[in-house]
């Protein structure tokens, strides 16, 4: 004798119990978090710099792609510019430095660390490399 049909789950009334202000701010935060994700179409790319270089030194981004950058130095001071993009940030050990990169063009950017001279400044060197 097992011929239940029709027993759908359909909320009821215990659903109603829990609205309200927390219910609210609950519903906010969904919000927030979603326009959040919307605005960042692109991947984070975590790049470490040292005097031994950039890790990773090859960074590929799509174009117009919204890529959160997080820089971090292991020593020092160092600093991640792209000519091309018009992008120069400043980075201290300790402190990363985070920024959105947005491409808006297509192409081989070559990066490098402002703030060296001599062999650092040789080493220290990579290339944004922006997809179709
Ligand atoms: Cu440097």
């Amino acid at each position: 004798m097992v011929a239940e049909t029709g027993t759908g789950a359909t909320g009821g009334p215990g659903a109603e119990a829990v609205s309200g202000a927390g219910t609210r701010v609950l519903a906010v935060a969904a919000t927030l978090l979603a326009a959040v994700a919307a605005a960042r179409s692109g991947p984070d790319v975590e790049i470490r710099v040292s005097e031994d270089g950039f890790d990773p030194a090859v960074v590929t981004l799509r174009k117009g792609e919204t890529t959160r950058i997080v820089l971090s130095a292991d020593e020092g001071e160092h600093c991640f510019a792209v000519d091309a993009l018009r992008v120069e940030k400043r980075v201290v050990a300790g402190r990363p430095t985070t920024f959105d990169l947005i491409a808006d063009r297509a192409g081989r950017f070559p990066f490098y660390c402002c703030v060296e001279t001599g062999k650092a400044a040789e080493v220290e060197r990579g290339e944004v490399v922006v997809t179709e």
